[in-house]
């Protein structure tokens, strides 16, 4: 292993090397922020991009895949059927860690029955919605999270109720569901970490704005509506072993620890209130008592790391699909023969 320095992580790579290729969405648009912070983790937990196979859908959303891990796979696929190209392919080579964007139009919109039955079936990979309330790529129309009696330029008054991405996901019985703002890249970051070391679907609906279409101040997907009413749930530090938690080094206060899947944890220092995201009924309450006062609730808001995944539930073997040698896929004329028999 190369040894350690300022400017490379553990297995020698540099920040740079966890690169994409120059955006060319709008100066200032969320979905590069996030971007940002998806190098900086796979970066900061010393993932080798070739272990990372990256999926998409349609829209500016689904196209910054481009613009991180340019050394990652990678399938921009259709509008709304991420889902099931992730599935087949992480079927293929369970080692690969696979990350997923979406839009607020390609999930919620289009693609709300593919990502309803991807949680339940929990595939582990991250599943990550950059929500901005419309369709940022087709100019601005509104998608199914926009709220309803929002009012925009060309577009006139939404009628319609929204559907909240993290609620879909909560009653479809995800196993790890966030909420996050473009606006605060640190927790953004922590999430991104922790939901990489899951196993299971980890959902993340990071509210994204839009700076082209939907960035006015009094609507909630915008920078401004998000500064002034952000309520993180909790001050959330992710570390890779249990070993190397020193409480000390995140302050006064109390704690929760989420122990993963991987023995990684997850810090979560109380803010306003305790909060326990084991507990599904209060995720959901929290949810409503946001939306009745209007507030953005962020933070890890429910996980359960103790889930079966899609792996465990088909009992899938350790060794991935595409390097099973063809002598072990194929029965044995005799094993093949043994099954005849026990039908007769
Ligand atoms: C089957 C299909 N229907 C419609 C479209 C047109 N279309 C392209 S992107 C898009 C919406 C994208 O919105 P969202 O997922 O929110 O991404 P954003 O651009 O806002 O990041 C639509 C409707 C398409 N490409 N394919
Ligand atoms: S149109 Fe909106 S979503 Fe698309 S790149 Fe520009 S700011 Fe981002
Ligand atoms: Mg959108």
């Amino acid at each position: 292993m190369a040894e350690k320095t300022v400017s490379t992580n553990q297995i020698g790579l540099t920040r740079t090397d966890y690169r994409g290729e120059v955006s060319t969405l709008c100066p200032g648009c969320g979905h590069n922020t996030i971007s940002v912070q998806i190098i900086t983790a796979c970066f900061e937990m010393n993932i080798p991009p070739e272990k990372i196979v990256k999926f998409s859908g349609i829209g500016c959303s689904s196209k910054s895949p481009t613009y991180f891990l340019s050394k990652s796979f990678g399938f921009n696929g259709l509008h709304g059927r991420m889902p099931s190209l992730a599935l087949g392919a992480a079927f293929g080579d369970r080692q690969m860690k696979v990350v997923g964007v979406s839009g607020d139009g390609d999930t919620a919109s289009i693609g709300i029955g593919q990502f309803k039955h991807l949680i339940r079936r929990n595939l582990p990979m991250v599943y990550i919605v950059e929500n901005n309330g419309v369709y940022g790529l087709t100019k601005g129309q509104f998608s199914a999270t926009a709220e309803m009696g929002l009012e925009l330029k060309h577009q006139g008054m939404n009628p319609f109720m929204p559907i909240d991405i993290v609620k879909e996901a909560l009653v479809g019985n995800a196993s790890f569901v966030a909420r996050s703002f473009a606006g605060d890249p640190k927790q953004v970051r922590e999430l991104l970490k922790a939901a990489l070391s899951h196993n299971g679907t980890s959902v993340i609906d990071i509210i994204s704005p839009c700076v082209s279409f939907n960035d006015r101040e009094d609507t909630l997907h915008s920078y401004q509506w998000g500064r002034q009413h952000e309520a993180p749930l909790h001050d959330i530090s992710y570390v890779p072993t249990r070993r190397a938690i020193i409480l000390d080094e995140f302050g006064e206060g109390s704690f929760k620890e989420v122990t993963l899947h991987d023995g990684s944890v997850v810090v979560l220092k109380k803010l306003e209130k305790e909060y326990d995201p084991t507990d599904k009924f209060q995720a959901l309450k929290i949810l409503e008592e946001g939306e009745r006062d209007h507030y953005l609730v962020t933070g890890l808001i429910y996980v359960n790391p103790d889930q079966p995944s899609l792996y465990d539930f088909l009992n899938l073997t350790d060794e991935p699909l595409n390097r099973v040698k063809s002598d072990d896929l194929r029965p044995s004329p005799e094993s093949l023969e043994a099954i005849n028999q026990a039908m007769v």
